[in-house]
């Protein structure tokens, strides 16, 4: 491609763009917003979208992934079987069409897919069978945010399996799995499997992939003895062991004026966090519930949530708490409630002594509660958010954290979906069975910007050769110079014929421009003709280190494959 005629408008500086790879992307000519979360690929970044379709279609069709393409535009219907139409809220985008019929713009495929297969295959000799589709999905995020990453429209591969029986499902998880660290690992990232949670989707047993980067959204806690590695929602807690005390004084009530966070209750009593103990009020699913944990940790409201397989799970409104305690949040304890409810409590809550706790009074703390003694725990369970130091449950090494862009998700979905939508098989006994499923994704539109995200300097994006818009970057410093054209020209037509992938800067620019242009667009490997063309000599260099040599133009074609394969080490 010629740069001269190329649609590839590159900026100097753009307006506020948090994330180092949005700014980039944007500089370097490779998107364009449209609107909040919606994008234009331009050419360049058209070509590298491809190539990571391209992996990802490879791979999949390598486990016996079979590709096909859904629509987009589903009927609401569908959806109401789930009842997935009435319960995502403003972020499934619904429409309807000419004649008023209800329908939406797919954030996902599982109805979709479920009810084409439900129609066609009903017995297990066809089973297993998977089927993907690299394809736009439609979620009206509310904030959309970081370019790519977050966006209202994106592509996503996303396939589905059916199965007659769990293992068989466990064995295509595994082949998902698998073909997902050899896509990330072609596509050069930096990545991580950590155990997820399944969230609204469902289904027991999931894995998240996460391109670990600074500016991630998802935490993720490593271990750093073994390969454990957990998105913070699901990451076990180990619960140290305490011994009780038996001498605990008799709890007694103090006045804790105007203090209502455990930080100045601490302070005004001169007492450590770790002797408090912390009392949320939640609703889960409508019914109040107190949640306990010590003072110096938190809760970990997606183990609650999954603790009680609750639908809603969430901090209870100031009049609930007030009627269920008698006092405002602040100082909410598990001692002398107005209202009974169900108290569950952290592990580490087990084996504290001598506690502080909210009076349910206002300006009032209790000293010296003992649990076991002064109240009662309905259930004991792991649910606070585990911390950087923590040990690790795999191997008692230490938990720290990481950052990460969630880049793929693999769930084992089970029968929810087929068992709503009534999509049986006939099984070897001839007995009717919902079809057991799994569903995976990877995010092909956001890991452009993960990549970047990883490859990148301050002057512009850095591509790994696999995904790179070309190969490589043909400069003519001065194309007034006779010599520098021509020798430039051939070397064009020489490195086209060879099929080479070629971006050739052939515009009338001064030599300042094309080099930080080149340095944004970032192409691995550069070919510079300047002022040595007359006798016949070029720089080759690489963009990521800088390393550069001077070669006989007619060598270029022979030192090119080398200069390739150490672009990206
Ligand atoms: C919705 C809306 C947003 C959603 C979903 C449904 C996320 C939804 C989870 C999944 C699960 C898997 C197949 C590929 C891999 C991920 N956001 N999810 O189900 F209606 Cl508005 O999409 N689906």
């Amino acid at each position: 491609m010629r740069q001269k005629t190329a649609f590839i408008p590159t900026l100097r500086t753009v307006a506020e763009a948090e994330m180092l790879s949005h700014q980039l992307l944007l500089r370097a000519g490779y998107i364009r917003q449209l609107a909040a979360g919606v994008y234009n690929f331009l050419p360049l970044g058209q070509r590298v979208l491809q190539k990571v379709t391209e992996i990802v279609r490879e791979e999949m069709n390598r486990i016996g992934a079979q590709e096909l393409l859904l629509p987009a535009l589903n009927p609401a219907e569908l959806w109401q079987e789930t009842g997935r139409f009435e319960n995502y809220g403003p972020e499934l985008v619904k429409l309807q069409d000419r004649h008023g019929r209800d329908f939406i713009l797919g954030p996902t495929h599982e109805e979709t897919i479920t009810d084409l297969v439900r129609g066609e295959i009903n017995t297990y000799k066809k089973l297993p069978l998977t089927l993907y589709q690299i394809q736009t999905k439609f979620r009206d995020e509310r904030r959309p945010r970081s370019g790519l990453l977050r966006g209202r429209e994106f592509l996503m591969k996303d396939s589905y399996s059916f199965h007659a029986d769990r293992e068989s499902l466990d064995q295509t998880y595994e082949d998902h799995y698998q073909a997902y660290v050899r896509i990330f690992t072609r596509l050069g990232l930096n990545f991580r499997a950590v155990e997820a949670d399944a969230g609204a989707i469902g289904g027991k047993g999931t894995h998240e992939f996460m391109a670990l980067a600074d500016s991630g959204e998802d935490t993720i806690a490593i271990c750093e003895a073994c390969d454990y590695a957990a998105n913070i929602e699901m990451a076990e807690v180990v619960a140290e062991v305490t011994e009780k005390q038996e001498d605990v004084p008799k709890f007694e009530k103090v006045p804790t004026p105007g203090h209502g966070t455990i930080e100045e209750v601490s302070t005004f009593l001169s007492l450590p966090k770790e002797q408090f103990i912390k009392n949320l009020l939640f609703e889960i699913d409508g019914e109040p519930v107190l949640v306990l944990v010590r003072g110096d940790h938190e809760v970990n409201e997606v183990k609650v949530k999954n603790l009680f397989e609750a639908d809603r799970c969430e901090l209870a409104s100031e009049e609930t708490v007030r009627r269920v305690s008698g006092a405002p949040a602040g100082f909410v304890g598990p001692v002398g409630l107005q209202q009974k409810v169900k108290i569950i409590a952290d592990f580490a809550v087990q084996g504290m002594n001598d506690t502080v706790v909210g009076a349910n009074e206002v300006d009032a703390h209790l000293l010296h509660v003992q649990p076991g003694r002064d109240f009662e725990v309905d259930q004991y369970a792991d649910i606070r958010l585990i911390q950087e130091g923590d040990v690790c449950p795999r191997c008692g090494g230490v938990i720290r954290f990481e950052r990460g862009i969630e880049v793929g998700h693999v769930f084992k979905l089970g029968t929810r979906y087929s068992q709503a939508m009534k999509a049986h098989f006939l099984d070897a006994q001839g007995k009717e069975q919902p079809f057991v499923m799994g569903c995976y994704g990877i995010g092909v539109s956001r890991l452009v910007a993960a990549i970047a995200e990883q490859h990148s300097d301050e002057s512009g994006l850095i591509w790994p050769s696999q995904v790179a818009p070309f190969a490589v970057h043909l400069i003519a410093v001065n194309m007034k110079n006779n010599d520098q054209a021509r020798v430039a020209e051939e070397l064009y037509e020489k490195l086209r014929h060879e099929g080479i992938e070629v971006l050739f800067d052939d515009r009338l620019e001064r030599a300042g421009v094309k080099f930080k242009d080149a340095d944004l667009i970032g192409i691995p490997v550069r070919i510079i003709v300047g002022s040595k063309a007359k006798e016949g000599t070029v720089e080759i260099k690489l963009r990521r280190t800088g390393e550069s040599s001077q070669i006989p133009a007619e060598d270029v074609l022979k030192e090119l494959p080398s200069w390739l394969a150490k672009a990206d080490r």
